[in-house]
């Protein structure tokens, strides 16, 4: 980047930053001005109280009630939420060095100004931030021994290492390696223009999947029962991720229900509970023990079909009270879904834990060997050296990665965006 392009990136991000500040202060205002008129109307009703108790002032009382009726239905015309409620919103932080590169991150994908959200740029900054680990294995060395040289077969060597070393798969890295090895033979490649086509190569890996599934970005189709099946290995993060999508879900406005089909873990529908008040999406559960997964599923989907749900979130258990396969358990599962509701929109993805690394891409092939799988959620991204694996996943096992996690919070889980994620992964230091 020239000194003018990053110039000009700076002034784009300041301008961002400022239009943000602003319209979090206008928001604040408009808050503000809520409470206020909250508070006016229980000054009204206590007004009201006291006229009550004074028999000669009925009329104007009456005159009074009307009133207030009239502001109560101004009020819930214009839906005016209580104060409570409506602080979720997320702080702008400081204007520095995070903020700039998240916005230029959204700027390079067309967004405007105007267009950005604070959330946005939050969650940049906590993917950016959860990946320095990961980075810190191979970029930052990368970049330490290539300077500004222009590559070479030696450097090719070193990243050869430092790419398996960031778990991204001997497939994934072979293939990287591969282009740029024919690219070096073709011409003289800067350490710059190398880290450029290194991030336009990770990026084609992760969205072959994406491609060839035909959907870029998994949301609920309307008009249908999309039935979401949270699958993986005990511990991976399964029922958080699913907490993280009732929000994201209800948040967009499909109605969305919960499904406690983890009968083995006995604290699971309590933590789901949590989850679902958090989102305002109930729980079907059933806490009798040893109570059958199927069954809670069977229920469940009986609620969504009466209340007309868009999105049944179904969590699932990473182990079993029984010797029954886990496999078997999810194929009962699907059966019921099938039976009750063949037209049911069906998605099977698999939970990984990205800390897992090498681990985790081997519980990846055996459950799409058995479990129908049709995409991927990669958890725990912060503060992982492992981030890498999110390669091996697309690569080897062919999913196509739909949403990812970087933290225990309600708004850390994101759709997968290989953009965003490569430019985190890459990012300078
Ligand atoms: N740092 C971090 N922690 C996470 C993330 N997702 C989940 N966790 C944590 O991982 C732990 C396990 O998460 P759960 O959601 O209970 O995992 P699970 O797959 O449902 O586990 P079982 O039901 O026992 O199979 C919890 O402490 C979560 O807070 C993430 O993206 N980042
Ligand atoms: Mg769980």
């Amino acid at each position: 980047m020239t000194k003018t392009d990053s110039d000009k990136s700076r002034e784009w991000a300041a301008q961002a930053y400022a239009l943000l500040k602003k319209r979090q202060e206008e928001q604040k205002l408009e808050l503000e001005n809520q409470e206020e008129q909250k508070l006016e109307l229980e000054n009204q009703e206590e007004q009201k109280l006291e006229l009550e108790n004074q028999e000669e002032q009925k009329l104007e009382l009456e005159n009074q009630e009307e009133q207030k009726l009239e502001l109560i239905n101004n009020a819930r015309k214009e839906n005016i939420p209580g104060p409570s409620k409506t602080i979720v919103s997320t702080e702008l932080g400081e204007f520095d060095d995070n903020f700039t590169w998240s916005a230029m991150v959204l700027a390079a994908q067309g967004k405007k100004i105007d267009q950005i959200s604070i959330d946005e740029i939050d969650w940049l900054t906590k993917l950016r931030r959860g990946l320095e680990e990961t980075r810190k294995g191979f970029v930052t060395e990368l970049l330490d021994k290539l300077g500004d040289d222009p590559l070479t077969p030696e450097s090719l060597d070193d990243l050869e290492t430092l790419l398996i070393r960031a778990d991204v798969g001997i497939d994934s890295t072979d293939k990287i390696i591969s282009s740029l090895r024919k690219k070096l033979n073709e011409e003289v490649v800067g350490g710059e223009a190398g880290i450029k086509f290194l991030k336009k190569e990770l990026k084609k890996i992760v969205d072959i999947p994406i491609k060839n599934s035909g959907i870029d970005l998994l949301v609920p189709q309307k008009g249908k029962l999309n039935v979401w099946l949270l699958v993986g290995v005990n511990g991976v993060g399964k029922t958080t991720t699913l907490g993280k999508l009732a929000y994201l879900s209800s948040r967009s406005n499909y109605k969305t229900l919960i499904a406690a089909a983890d009968t083995f873990r006995a604290a699971a529908v309590e933590q789901l509970k949590v989850w679902g008040e958090r989102s305002n999406v109930d729980v079907i559960s059933n806490q009798s023990k040893n109570a059958d997964p199927a069954a809670v599923v069977f229920d469940a989907i009986n609620s969504a079909i009466k209340r007309n749900v868009d999105l049944l979130l179904v969590d699932t258990a990473g182990r079993l009270q029984t010797k029954n396969n886990l496999m078997d358990e999810l194929a009962k599962i699907k059966k019921i879904i099938d039976k009750k509701v063949p037209d049911a929109i069906v998605e099977s993805l698999l939970v990984l834990d990205a800390s897992q690394g090498q681990n985790g891409l081997k519980q990846a092939k055996s459950f799409s060997k058995s479990a129908n799988l049709s995409g991927a959620i990669i958890t725990k991204l912060d503060g992982t050296s492992r981030g890498g694996v999110s390669l091996a996943v697309s690569e080897e096992v062919n999913l196509p990665i739909r949403f990812i996690g970087a933290g225990e919070g309600i708004k850390d889980l994101r759709p997968f965006n290989s953009y965003e994620f490569v430019e985190a992964l890459l990012a300078d230091k």
